[in-house]
């Protein structure tokens, strides 16, 4: 909860490679919404093609997804992104990034102090 694992500029677009290791897992993002660039490599088969913001992630398997952001700017409040299996999310399976004005990345604070309200 206290950190920022990515600051990303609002409106912008990122290519996200994300890889599930040896189980399953349901990647999920809030605040955006995602094209399945790649399964495995390979172009992703019709029921994977429109705007995501789920897409499940197969044992020792990888996902190449083009990632559009919100325009909505806020440093402060921060959206997850993180497995949909309640268990995993539950045991910390979960980033969180902010949305900024473009050209203030650096000077966001990647830790958040709850306790005090920032
Ligand atoms: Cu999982």
């Amino acid at each position: 909860m206290s950190r920022i694992d990515h600051v990303i500029a609002a409106g912008s677009q990122e290519v996200w490679n994300v890889r599930s290791s040896n189980q399953p897992h349901t990647f999920h993002i809030h605040g955006a919404t995602f094209h399945v660039l790649e399964v495995e490599g390979e172009e992703p088969p019709n029921y994977l093609r429109g705007p995501k913001d789920t897409v499940f992630v197969g044992d020792d398997h990888s996902v190449k997804l083009a990632v559009q952001f919100d325009t909505h700017t806020d440093p402060e409040t921060p959206y997850m992104y993180h497995c949909h299996i309640l268990r995993h999310e539950d045991n910390g399976m979960m980033g969180q990034f902010v949305v900024v004005e473009p050209g203030t990345e650096e000077t966001v604070s990647t830790t958040l102090d709850r306790d005090s309200g920032h």
